[in-house]
């Protein structure tokens, strides 16, 4: 007798079209939008793998070996992402963290009724010294009525959001997203080149090891802020102390607090009194997916995800994470 010893291999093409198929008003477009962006992830992917050889194979400026002229890997993810993206009939309109104003679709090209923002390559200043790095994405429907999309588009609550994810371009390179029905991770097979469903389901901890926190801006916080660190910290005997972890590349560290359980934030200092990090590329996206893998996010007011954006590149303070560690900086900043 013939055992059937293979195992069952998901690709992400599988399993897009397979939760398309549990939706059966949809058209499609969505599902070609995260097939698109797992297609230049991969693209980027190869770029940032190469890093290194940069300066071996030409320096900035010139023309290496393959002709090409060497760029900053950002430009080279945000041009991936716009070219990979532009033609597919299915935008209206982008917003990317390396643009100043809304990336129009070509009048080339058709028009759809979504809309992407992203971060090609956050934490890029980690590059040089082979930290991992991540693309971050967010899609929305539009809302204004013409072919081509608005600002208005672009600005809107985290809440809408019909789509977000991540790639983490570490030990392996990872795609994580939601379309609203759970959080899936993806491991790229790099002798295969495609993404092979290795996390199904995630579930953030609901209290966690982790503390990830810049805290050389310590004297830069508000009181409340510094009280709130000492609790995570076990400094005042209210919690068992966290372990802490900071990578400076937010994928990096949100993607570990995921999986392991914790809390990322970027607090509000005297210095950046709106927080440093995007809302629209970075935190809402981010904030969706932890959601929806269980866990919370606020910015120290309120729920990100509320947030009424007015501004394309508009920081805010973000506390991002497991739910238990997440209330308890709603608790003593007073959030609601
Ligand atoms: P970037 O978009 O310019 O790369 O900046 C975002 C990065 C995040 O990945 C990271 O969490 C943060 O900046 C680190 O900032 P800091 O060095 O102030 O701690
Ligand atoms: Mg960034």
């Amino acid at each position: 007798m013939v055992r059937n010893t293979a195992t069952s291999v998901v690709t992400i093409d599988r399993f897009i079209i397979e939760q398309e198929r549990e939706h059966p008003g949809a058209t499609g477009a969505l599902s070609g939008i995260l097939t698109d962006l797992a297609l230049a992830a991969k693209m980027i992917a190869n770029k940032v793998r190469a890093a290194g050889l940069a300066d071996v194979l030409g320096s900035a400026g010139q023309e290496n070996v393959q002709g090409e002229v060497q760029q900053k890997l950002d430009i080279i993810a945000n041009e991936t992402i716009v070219k990979a993206m532009d033609h597919g009939g299915r935008l209206c309109c982008m917003a990317s963290e390396e643009m100043e104003e809304i990336i129009p679709i070509p009048d080339k090209f058709p028009t759809g009724k979504y809309v992407l923002l992203f971060d090609p390559l956050d934490g890029s200043s980690n590059i040089d010294v082979n930290v991992p790095v991540g693309t971050i994405f967010s899609v929305l429907s539009q809302r204004s009525t013409g072919t081509h999309g608005t600002l208005a588009d672009a600005l809107q609550p985290g809440s809408t959001q019909v789509a977000a994810g991540y790639v983490i371009y570490g030990s392996s390179t990872m795609l994580v997203y939601s379309t609203g029905t759970g959080v899936h991770g993806f491991t790229l097979d790099p002798l295969l080149g495609e993404f092979l469903l290795s996390h199904p389901n995630i579930r953030i901890p609901t209290t966690g090891r982790y503390l990830s926190v810049n805290d050389s801006y310590e004297e830069h916080w508000a009181e409340p802020v510094r009280a709130l660190m000492r609790r995570y910290r076990g400094l005042d005997g209210k919690r068992a102390a966290m372990n802490v972890r900071y990578v400076g590349s937010m994928v990096a560290d949100f993607h570990r607090n995921l999986l392991g359980g914790g809390l990322f934030a970027y607090p509000a200092n005297a210095k950046s009194p709106g927080g440093k990090l995007r809302l629209l590329y970075e935190c809402n996206p981010l904030a969706f997916i932890c959601e929806q893998a269980g866990g919370a996010a606020i910015d120290g007011v309120q729920r990100v995800l509320d947030v009424q954006p007015t501004e394309l590149h508009q920081r805010t303070p973000i506390y991002l994470g497991s739910k238990d560690d997440v209330a308890i900086a709603s608790e003593m900043l007073g959030a609601h």
